[in-house]
């Protein structure tokens, strides 16, 4: 069983790891960057260790400052949250050599699903249904030109490296095709050291539905249903609900076991996220797999009353998956208060927060490592808080996260507040008919 942990992360998820840690008696490591001193994960960690300057490049991305850590600290095992290491197959690696647990899955199925070309096959060929497409990597102009004249026009050209909305283009007709594989394929070298390109058609009015999914070390794979978020802007999710308002008990069904055969292709273990994009017609296509605990992940612990950072840590020391899969039984919404200004186009707002009154009562959840008196740094996210609001329906945890967001009063910084209360009375997210152009009209070309 795994006895000190030390986090490899900052901001609310290091904190909500560490709470996660002390229910379960496992002591803590907190790793932090000279900004981050005055941090909750910090004060809150049994021990905390300086790990450099504020450029993540140079602390939370610097694998032998972390490494050394954990070795200073006798940690046996390390969490390393979501973004930074969570999806570095070398740095799982690395752990490995250094008889470090790493709190997720393998190098090998990260690297996998690292690859979205590699990625789209692997998941083709467990089962679940993908968009329309090439086969694996287009080398050049004139194999795209084929691929495209086949699955027909309008396409999006994907970097295989790319991911998350980064490195893609829309293509609406073949006389652009010649010039947009060229600078898709430019832009993919310099962004990821990667210029190779893959084909799919475009999926029009889509919405985006994810599936958790969690595996143990034993080849146990199970599904804990969906999250919808499709409320996103440039690519940044705002709003997440687990279940989403569309997806009936079949597909729920459908789309759950594709995604536990899909898991089980690449020996999954530890929690991991499959995203579809989903039509009108409620079709749905593989997007890519996520293979780390992610930011909405609160949405289903709250629809199904468990907690998936102790499963998570629990399948990384080796025990089976105790979880049963299960139907939703509430309805679970989060909204993410990030420091940015609805009124001037979500504009960072970094900076001291000089009132911090959260909200509380029943079905309530505040996610945060702020706090009055604290400062937001402008080196990383914005994610001030994540506000999760939990009822027996959609209606009434509606009702209860506008009624939450009044009485959550943040000053001294702009804050996401004002959208959500907007968007909580808004009468199409209220009817649940919303697709991912909902917010902005989509900027395919934003890399
Ligand atoms: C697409 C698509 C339409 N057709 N692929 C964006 C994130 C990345 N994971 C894939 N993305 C998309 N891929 C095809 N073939 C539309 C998107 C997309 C999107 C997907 C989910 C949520 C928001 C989105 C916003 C713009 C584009």
């Amino acid at each position: 069983m795994i006895k000190k942990v030390l986090i490899a992360n900052r901001g609310e998820i290091a904190l909500r790891i560490i709470r996660a840690c002390k229910e379960m008696g496992i002591s803590t490591v907190a790793v932090y960057s000279t900004v981050d001193k005055e941090s909750l994960h910090v004060k809150f960690a049994d021990e905390a260790i300086c790990i450099g300057p504020a450029p993540s490049r140079e602390s939370y991305l610097r694998i032998p400052s972390i490494i050394s850590a954990a070795m200073i600290t006798n940690a046996d095992a390390i969490h390393p949250g979501y973004g930074f290491m969570a999806e570095n197959d070398k740095f799982v690696e690395i752990c490995n050599d250094h008889g470090i647990t790493f709190i997720g899955p393998s190098a090998d199925a990260i690297r996998k699903m690292g690859n979205k070309s590699v990625a789209k096959e692997t998941m083709r060929n467990a089962g679940v249904p993908v968009v329309p497409g090439s086969l694996g990597v287009v080398k050049d102009y004139e194999e795209a030109k084929t691929v495209c004249d086949e699955i027909g026009y309008p396409v999006m050209l994907k970097a295989v490296a790319g991911g998350g909305g980064k490195g893609m283009r829309l293509v609406e007709s073949p006389k652009d095709l010649a010039a947009a594989f060229s600078v898709a394929s430019n832009e993919a070298e310099a962004f990821f050291s990667n210029p190779d390109l893959y084909i799919e058609k475009l999926v029009i009015g889509s919405r985006h539905i994810e599936i958790q999914v969690i595996g143990d070390k034993h080849g146990n794979v199970i599904h804990l249903n969906e999250r919808e978020c499709s409320i996103q802007r440039r690519h940044q999710k705002l709003i997440e609900e687990a279940p989403s308002p569309v997806v009936s008990k079949a597909l729920r069904k459908q789309m759950g076991e594709v995604s536990v055969m899909g898991a089980k292709s690449v020996n999954y273990y530890g929690p991991g996220t499959i995203e579809y994009l989903v039509d009108a017609e409620m079709n749905f296509y593989f997007m890519e797999m996520n293979t780390r605990i992610q930011v909405e992940h609160p949405v289903t612990e709250e629809s199904l009353g468990i907690d998936l950072i102790t499963e998570q840590i629990l399948v990384a020391s080796g025990e089976k998956l105790r979880l049963k899969q299960s139907e939703p039984k509430f309805h679970s919404i989060e909204c993410r208060i990030n420091a940015e200004d609805p009124e001037h186009n979500f504009r960072p707002s970094p900076g001291r927060i000089d009132v911090f009154h959260v909200p509380g009562g029943r079905g309530i959840r505040t996610d945060s490592h702020a706090y009055q008196g604290y400062t937001i740094p402008s080196n990383y996210d914005s994610l001030v808080a994540k506000l999760i609001a939990t009822a027996p329906t959609r209606k009434e945890a509606i009702a209860k996260m506008y009624r939450a967001l009044d009485e959550f009063i943040i000053e001294g910084i702009k804050t996401t507040i004002p959208f959500h209360k907007k968007m909580m009375m808004n009468k199409d997210f209220i009817s649940g008919n919303i697709d991912t152009k909902y917010l902005d009209k989509v900027d395919w070309n934003s890399l």
